[in-house]
């Protein structure tokens, strides 16, 4: 079965592979992705390195002069996707890149420990090595530019400020936002409901809101101070800051590994133990048992769990006790024998929906954060659980986006030969 499901695997990520960057899904998401492109590369990582280091040379040739890297690259002009191109116009920002068109809003800082799989994977060190030293000056300067205009409190701690940059686009958290905002009824077509049952995907009036967000920034020329102060959305994600803390301490390692960036070094150390702190003081909540989410506008942590309250696992972030309270929410409320793990939203709680999008399917990037952050702290029956129903899910219906968690409905959802379930897989396989 293992070298059928990677011979399969392989295949998707060829057929999606644009000669320079990979798409994640044929029709549905016709561009190069940010967090997609660092999973993608994990994936390659195990086959074929040069198209590893391709995929991320290309990304990184998009990053503006601010140290900016977009969640999307617009290489070309495809009108299967909405919102393009057009209506980011991320050149309204003047340091955005001159080469490519862009959006102006960012995702999860997955790079730095794709570059340290790709180092673990690599056979011939001293080459990979070489390809480290040319890329991962861009990345550290992605991580100074989150810390000098997105920690506005100097607390360690990066804020988001639209939800596309959590990369968990319509999760139960943000409905708390929503009414807080006076988001027009946009006429608009969209094109993701044309490619998938659109009951599966966010509804129009979530996509006004998610208009809306863009249209302020874009009036502030997508300026981050300016955001900061003006954006109705600005929330310090437990997911997001997980992957810039567990991409420091890859950096540090990788820098080691290169025998220099003394400075460098000296820079993401410093950082990174104020933000340990901070994720531990305060989106640590006693009660939920769970990392959440603070939203800095109502200045109060938004009470919903989701996988994304698992994550900091990844990065070695809670101290033992705080891992048992975890590992005992996820098994409590994820992970009952009725269910897969790990689905992306608390399924006790009334909004949980199995089959919709980010409000609770099982999302395979999430499984492999989870995955290697309960075995970090040696969870190991956990972990591998975590790691068996994903791999049974893919090898039972596909390589989809997103599956239900429900043993007795098994079923998959949204795009098929979608670009990072393969790309994990090979990796869970390995
Ligand atoms: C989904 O998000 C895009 C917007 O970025 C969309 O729905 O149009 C999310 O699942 C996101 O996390 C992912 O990176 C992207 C491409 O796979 O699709």
């Amino acid at each position: 079965m293992k070298e059928n499901l990677i011979k399969k695997a392989i295949e998707v990520l060829e057929n999606n592979w644009q000669g320079g960057f990979t798409i994640p899904a044929q029709g549905l998401y016709p561009f190069q992705w940010k967090w997609d492109s660092g999973f993608i590369a994990v994936g390659y990582a195990h086959y074929d390195m040069q198209k590893a280091i391709k995929e991320l040379e290309t990304l990184l040739d998009a990053q503006w002069d601010n140290g900016f890297i977009p969640h999307i690259v617009f290489h070309n002009d495809s009108d299967t996707y909405f919102p393009g191109p057009d209506f980011h116009q991320s050149r309204l920002h003047p340091k955005a890149s001159k080469k490519y068109r862009s959006t102006g809003m960012v995702q999860p800082p997955v790079l730095g420990f794709v570059l340290e799989r790709m180092y673990d994977v690599a056979e011939d060190k001293s080459t990979i090595l070489s390809h480290l030293d040319s890329l991962i000056d861009k990345v550290y300067d992605n991580h100074v530019y989150f810390y000098e205009n997105r920690d506005i409190h100097n607390e360690g701690l990066v804020y988001i400020y639209h939800n596309w940059e959590s990369g968990t686009d319509n999760s139960p958290m943000w409905d708390d936002i929503w009414p807080t905002m006076d988001s027009p009824d946009y006429e608009f077509e969209r094109r993701d409901t044309t490619h998938v049952d659109p009951s599966q995907r966010p509804t129009k009036r979530e996509y006004d809101h998610y208009l809306h967000i863009i249209e302020i920034a874009k009036q502030h020329g997508y300026d981050d101070a300016k955001i900061a102060e003006h954006s109705p959305f600005l929330v310090q994600d437990p997911l997001f800051n997980a992957m810039l803390l567990r991409s420091n301490e890859a950096l540090i390692r990788l820098y080691g590994l290169l025998n220099r960036g003394v400075d460098e070094i000296a820079y993401l150390r410093s950082k990174h133990s104020l933000g340990i702190d901070s994720m531990n003081t305060k989106l640590f909540d006693e009660n939920s048992g769970a990392y959440l989410h603070f939203d800095l506008r109502s200045n109060k942590l938004l009470p919903y769990i989701s996988s994304s309250s698992f994550a900091p696992l990844h990065a070695g972030i809670p101290t033992k006790e705080i891992a048992s309270k975890l590992v005992e929410t996820l098994t409590n409320k994820f992970g009952d024998k009725g269910k897969l793990l790990c689905a992306s939203f608390d399924p006790t709680h009334e909004k949980f929906n199995p089959k919709k999008y980010w409000r609770g399917p099982i999302w395979i990037n999430m499984n492999w954060i989870v995955f290697q952050g309960l075995k970090r702290y040696g969870f190991k029956d956990l972990a591998e659980r975590v790691r068996k129903d994903s791999i049974e899910l893919v090898a039972n219906h596909g390589f989809y986006e997103y599956f239900d968690c429900r043993k007795n409905h098994p079923n998959a959802y949204g795009g098929n030969n979608f670009s990072w379930t393969a790309a994990l897989l090979i990796d869970l396989l390995h």
